[in-house]
């Protein structure tokens, strides 16, 4: 007798990580995948997400769908940023739950963590102290993600799981000057003083901060990986009121290497200015991932190799 098809539903797949969630399950035979155009389903409205789910009655759902942007974006929607990341995950946890879903992930950032942390970032420093200011919205949104799903899980026994990435890159990212993160920022700027032959670019910030960054390829698989483990284990991992789990490399890099790193594979000679009129957000943001390799998980790209591929996607999509 054939094994009945799981139902899985994407929320947020047009985004980085649930384009490549998406890519990576299509290639399984034993799912049936469900994601829906904003057009046809808006996530913001808890009337749609509600009739949607309790007609499809997902197995699984990802909850990758969320507002995001750079530390700039950050700065300049705050009020977008917590109104829809908490709208948002409000909506399709209370559905996953009034829909029986069997178990959710729900994606947050290594943000959530004090402005002034011991490194690398252990789970249980969460709410330690005062956040980083430049992104304090967002990440407030992101910690009450956390706590909706262990209420979830400790009133109504659900297997609603939280995975916590640091700043991910690569295919399917914006590059929009102002919006986007720094590596898929600082591409394009970096490319443009190259063909315009600029003899000096500034970057911002003081290139101080330490940033662990996880290529979006390696953040899928490791997503479904944390799904697939079994309900038992995984929290068994966790604990009840701290039930969220970092995913990443550790593995951490200044901001000024990273801009000579981008600058020497795109093959740009001009001097680097760095703009201290601008933020420079957390001073150090690296994980530790000791939780995830007692799983036998992690991710395998390195940045050197996840940059020329971010810049191949660019040019590519630049030309296309
Ligand atoms: O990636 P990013 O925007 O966000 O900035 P965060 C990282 C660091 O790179 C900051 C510097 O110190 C920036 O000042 N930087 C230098 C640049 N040049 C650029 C540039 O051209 N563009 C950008 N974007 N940065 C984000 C949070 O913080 O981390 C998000 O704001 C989310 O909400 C994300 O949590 C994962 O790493 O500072």
């Amino acid at each position: 007798m054939r094994k009945k098809k799981l139902k899985v539903f994407i929320a947020g797949h047009k985004g980085m990580l649930g384009a490549a969630i998406l890519k990576k399950l299509k290639k399984k035979k034993n799912f049936k995948l469900f994601y829906e155009s904003k057009k046809k389903l808006d996530l913001l409205n808890q009337k749609q997400v509600d009739t949607y789910f309790l007609k499809n009655k997902f197995d699984i759902i990802y909850l990758c769908a969320a507002r995001v942007g750079g530390i700039w974006a950050n700065k300049i929607y705050p009020a977008n940023f917590i109104y829809e990341n908490l709208t948002i995950q409000t909506n399709v946890i209370n559905a996953a739950y009034k829909s029986k879903a069997s178990k959710l992930l729900f994606i947050g950032s290594t943000c959530i963590y004090p402005k002034h942390c011991k490194q690398p970032l252990k789970e249980e420093y969460l709410l330690s102290s005062k956040l980083e200011e430049s992104n304090e919205p967002y990440a407030i949104a992101k910690i009450a993600g956390i706590k909706l799903c262990e209420s979830y899980n400790r009133q109504y026994q659900t297997d609603f799981r939280s995975v916590m990435a640091p700043n991910m890159y690569g295919e399917g990212d914006s590059f929009d000057a102002e919006k986007s993160h720094v590596i898929s920022g600082l591409i394009g700027k970096i490319y443009n003083a190259k063909k315009k032959k600029l003899k000096k670019l500034s970057v911002w910030g003081t290139g101080k901060p330490i940033r662990e960054f996880l290529y979006v390829d390696d953040a899928a698989d490791i997503c479904i990986k944390v799904m697939n483990i079994r309900k038992e284990i995984f929290h068994k991992l966790v604990k009840p009121n701290l039930s969220h789990l970092n995913i990443g490399n550790g593995i951490g890099i200044s901001i000024k290497n990273l801009v000579f790193l981008i600058k020497n594979i795109i093959g740009y000679d001009g001097q680097i200015n760095f703009d201290t009129s601008y933020p420079d957000g957390h001073p150090k943001k690296v994980a530790n991932i000791k939780k995830l390799t007692t799983l036998g998980i992690k991710s395998k790209t390195t940045l050197d190799k996840g940059i020329k591929k971010t810049y191949d996607f660019y040019l590519k999509q630049k030309f296309k």
